[in-house]
Order: structure tokens, then sequence, then C-alpha cells
């Protein structure tokens, strides 16, 4: 039994369940931070900062925090754990939400130097995925993780080792050429820049080395290594499952999967649950766990059918996430009627913000956003391109961070014999191979975009789309295509080209897997960032660790996990 419980600092922005379970899955009970006082009397506190460094800094001294904080950091000598944020405002300042270096937002001074943001123009921010480590320190935190096991970032801005801090460093990042701390430690404080609790194992063992020096009293004991100074680290590709998520005919939440987005079974297949019901491939948590345990790099639960109803009432989803993430820990993102809302009954409105953030609360770590992201960007474009502040992209954006956000994009091929026929300049035209062309034999065509899970075309292209939103402020995009979703032919390379060429955020590959060998040529032939597949791993033709398998023998760099 733990002599003492773990403090935590939630100031409320954000989703840290999966930090509350994955410090309760190493056997230890939390204590909340709800006044100042409490820290001074805390064993150990772990900070798993939210939101931006603005925001946090701010809550810290509305709610009388700050100094309290400071003092507990004096000495280096109190038990404490920064995870993300919580790591970055231990430096002096940031750059976040203030370029200019004059104005830069101020932190609690802990650790020299300032917090500073990626350069887009080399690479594409933020920084999400699994990374490596180097290790500048032999640290009781790091006890129970082999040094090449990868951890999860995701981060746009980043603390630089420097001469005045290297003695902080535990170990070191690199991210497009890039060196950064990813977790610092001296005496009893310890920051991580990667998420312990969305690594897997590994970072549930790097919170259980943490809190084992803390109960041996141990903490501060480590040892400088010596460090190549030419040490590099990789992101690497992510293998992403998708659960699409529904009520079946007889009410109970289940994982389906269409063919070109039709769920239902076609009478010449036979019938699962009646003629022409919903495709049922298992439950929701029971099937996301499966995958946690194989490996997958992350998840996504997409509620297929929210356009009919408001999320806030689909409580069941809200359930799945809760569920899901007492045992997965890996980033879970969530789709599917992340909107606007307004009771029909009752009159009443919640704002896509709102919606969010009972999504972020129940243990998503990003939502994904559909619909709305096509109209946002239709909007847009016909603004002249002025930002409103009200979209819901820019408004969850603004409080949880890009990073947060995932734009899911459901288009599909119009198909053209030449490019004049394509009146719209906006429309970008794409050449295809001739075993994809169309049923006129056209080799041209455009990717048009869709709303409510296909059932309805808009006439903007998925490459506006794409570059819209990023101006809006989305992190991620995750790239469907419905004409190839479900056919097991292999991913769209010249939409995925399209896109991932017109953005610098991470692309997701999306729809057509079906094979280990689709996975290494989007890879090999695109610069998406994860590819995404959904039938194949539901039906059992592939295993997860099948794809890895291959992308190893393939040179494409995946993750590697505690054995
Ligand atoms: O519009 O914000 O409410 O979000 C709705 C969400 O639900 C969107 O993300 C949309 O893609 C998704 N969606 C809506 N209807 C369907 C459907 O299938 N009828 N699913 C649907 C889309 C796409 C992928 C799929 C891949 C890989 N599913 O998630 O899993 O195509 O499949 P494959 O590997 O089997 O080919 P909003």
């Amino acid at each position: 039994m733990p002599s003492f419980k773990v403090s935590l600092l939630d100031y409320g922005a954000g989703n840290v369940r999966s930090v509350r379970n994955a410090i309760t899955s190493n056997g230890y009970e939390i204590e909340d931070i709800t006044t100042p006082s409490q820290i001074d009397e805390a064993k150990v506190l772990i900070f798993p900062g939210v939101g931006s460094y603005g925001s946090a800094m701010k809550v810290l001294h509305e709610k009388g925090f700050y100094e309290p904080l400071k003092k507990y950091l004096a000495n280096h000598d109190r038990p404490f754990l920064g995870i993300c944020l919580g790591m970055q405002t231990l430096f002096e300042s940031s750059d976040e939400f203030s370029p200019d270096a004059d104005h830069a937002i101020e932190g609690l001074g802990v650790i020299p130097g300032k917090v500073r943001k990626f350069d887009e123009t080399k690479m594409a921010v933020p920084h999400i995925g699994w990374n490596g480590r180097i290790h500048h320190q032999e640290s009781p935190v790091l006890k129970y993780v082999a040094p090449e096991e990868d951890v999860y970032f995701v981060h746009s801005y980043f603390a630089p080792v420097n001469d005045d801090n290297k003695d902080w460093a535990m170990t070191s990042t690199t991210y497009g050429g890039q060196h950064f701390m990813s977790s610092v430690h001296k005496g009893s404080l310890v920051g991580c820049q990667f998420h312990p609790e969305k690594s897997g194992v590994t970072g549930l063992n790097v919170l259980k080395g943490f809190l084992e020096a803390v109960e041996n009293g141990t903490l501060n004991q480590t040892k400088s290594l010596t460090v190549n100074p030419d040490a590099t680290t990789q992101l690497v590709k992510r293998v992403v499952i998708a659960l699409d998520v529904r009520s079946n005919d007889h009410g109970d939440l289940v994982v389906t999967k269409g063919d070109q987005y039709d769920v239902r079974e076609n009478e010449k297949e036979g019938v699962v649950e009646g003629r022409g019901g919903v495709r049922n491939l298992g439950k929701p948590v029971a099937l996301a766990s499966r995958y946690y345990q194989e490996g997958g790099d992350e998840i996504a639960f997409l509620n297929i059918t929210s356009f009919r109803q408001g999320v806030i009432e689909d409580m069941p989803m809200l359930q799945v996430l809760e569920e899901a993430s007492k045992s997965i820990f890996v980033p879970l993102t969530v789709g599917g009627g992340i909107r606007s809302y307004t009771d029909p009954q009752s009159g009443q409105t919640w704002s896509a913000l709102e919606v969010a953030n009972r999504y972020f609360r129940a243990g998503a770590d990003k939502v994904s956003i559909g619909s709305d992201a096509v109209i946002a960007s239709e909007d847009y474009i016909k603004s002249g391109k002025k930002k409103t502040g009200e979209t819901s992209i820019e408004m969850i954006s603004h409080v949880y961070g890009a990073q947060a956000v995932v734009i899911s994009i459901d288009p599909k091929r119009v198909y053209v014999k030449s490019k004049d026929e394509v009146v719209n300049k906006d429309h970008v035209v794409v050449e295809l191979d001739k075993s994809q062309a169309g049923p006129n034999g056209e080799t041209l065509c455009w990717y048009q975009c869709t709303v409510k899970g296909g059932r309805e075309a808009k006439d903007i292209c998925a490459v506006t789309v794409a570059k819209s939103v990023e101006d809006l402020g989305a992190g991620e995009i995750m790239l469907n295509c419905i004409d190839m979703d479900g056919q097991c032919k292999g991913f769209d390379i010249p939409l995925m080209n399209a896109v991932s060429n017109a953005v610098t955020i991470p692309v997701i590959a999306s729809s057509g897997a079906g094979k280990p060998e689709h996975f290494s040529d989007v890879f090999k032939e695109t610069k998406v960032q994860a590819a995404l597949a959904a039938g194949m791993f539901h039906r059992k033709e592939v295993e997860i660790e099948e794809v890895k398998e291959h992308m190893r023998q393939q040179s494409i760099p995946t993750r590697t996990k505690a054995a």
C-alpha cells in the first residue's frame, strides 16, 4: 500500500481523466488540489497542464496557486511531476499566444530558458505522435523503461536545450532537426514534455518509476550520462484504428463498418441482424481495448449517426469514452456531432465548445469535426478568408490547442474528362492511375466534400477544405475517401498527395486499407504521418502487428513499445 496520496493540480482546462486513470492504475489514490494551502501540504504533486500557456498561467494566478507553487518548487526538494504544459510552465516564459519576444508570457521561472514554437516552415506543426528519447541522465523515473521505447508527444511549443539549462535535461528528442527537452529532472522535480498517460505501457512505467522513487526516497538519485552530440530520434508513422459506432436496430451501440459509407448488410451477403441490418462487428470498448493491447498507436471513435441527434443527449458515446479511458493509454479521438446544437424540445443551445468540453472531460484527447468543418470552410472562402473566431474549429483550438482539433474530411470523386470541365478554379483536379479510372474511362477527378456522412455533397473540394481548416486553427486532418472506403484496394494515393502537399499540419490517410502493403505504399508515396484502417482489423483479416512488421521490413519507422 502506498504511504501517500498523489496531489493532482487539475485547474479544469481539459482532459486529465487519463492522467487520473494512469495514476490509479499504478495503485495510488488521488487528492485534488482545490485550495492554495493544499499545495504546501502535498507529499507529491502532479501538474498535468492542459490548454495554452497563457491561460494556464492566468488560472494559476487567479486561483492563488502561483505563489504556493513557486514556494513548493523553490528548493527542488519536493516531489513534483509536470506533464506537457505542466513541464513548460517550469521555464521562464513562453512565446505561446505572443510571437513578439518582448511580450512572452511569464512562467514559474524554475528552469532557465524560454518555450518557443516549432518552425512551421520547416516541419509539420504540431509535433504529434510517437518519438524517441536520448538519455542525458540515469534516473529512477526511467528505471522500468528501455531507451528504445517510444513515447507520445503532442505539442506545438518546446523548450530548447541550452548551456544554461542542460543540467536539467533528463532526455532530449529531435523533431524536424530541432533538438528539445523531452523530459527534465533535477533534485525531486521532474517534467515530461511527452504524455506518460498516453504512452501505453511505457508511459505507465514512467509514472511507476516516479512514484516508486517518491515512496523509497530515491527520487533525487540521478547520474549524468555522456551524450553523443550527433544523436537524433525519429517521429514514427502511426497506425490508427477507427471504430464507426452507431446503434443497431435493437438499440445497442455497436461498431459497424460500411462499404462506401453504407453500413447495412447487403441481402446477397447474408444477414447478421435481420435483412438489411446494421453490420455488427463488436462492442466499442471491448474492441478498442483489444486494439490497444495489440499495439494500435491511436484509436478514433466516430459516432456516425450524430447528424440525427444532439451529442449532449447521446450519453452512450460519453460513456464509451469514460470506459475506454480507464484501460486504454494511447490517444483517443472522438468524432460525430461536434457542432453547436439546439435541443428542439427545450430550445436550449450548446456551443460546439461546450459539446467538445463534454467529450474531453469524458476522456477524449482530440475531437474530430466533420460536417461543421466543411460549412466553416465554405463561409471562410465566401468571406474572402476572414476569421470570425466563432467557428467550432477556432473556438475549440483556442481553448484546447490546435492539437486537440482533428478535421475529418469525407470527399468523393467527381470524374472529369478534362480540366476545363471544372468551372470553379478552387477545385483541385488530380490525375488518377488508369486502374482507378471513372465509369467512362476518366483519369482526372476532383474530390468533392460531403456532409452528414456522405449524404449531402457540397461545392467545395477536399484540398480547399484542408487549407481553410488549417488557417482556422485545426491541428490534424483525417482524410477519408468515400470511393475507397471498405474496398480493401488501398488508400487513395492521389488524394493523399494533393492534401498532404497543400498543408503543413499532419494528415492521417484513411479508407481502403486491406493489407499491410497498403500502409507501406501510402507512407512511401505521400507525406501522410499516419494511416487509419477499420474493416480489415475488425474482420480480423490482418493483425496490427503484421502491419508493423511489414513497415519495419520496409524501413518505415514504427513505434517500439514495452516488451
Ligand atoms: O459530420 O462532424 O457529425 O462527423 C461524422 C463523422 O462520422 C465523420 O468523421 C464521418 O467520417 C463519419 N461517418 C459518417 N457516416 C459514416 C459512414 O460510414 N456511414 N464513417 C462515417 C466514416 C470513415 C472512416 C472509415 C475509413 C476506413 N468512416 O472512419 O473507418 O474509411 O475504413 P476501411 O479501412 O474499412 O476502408 P460530423
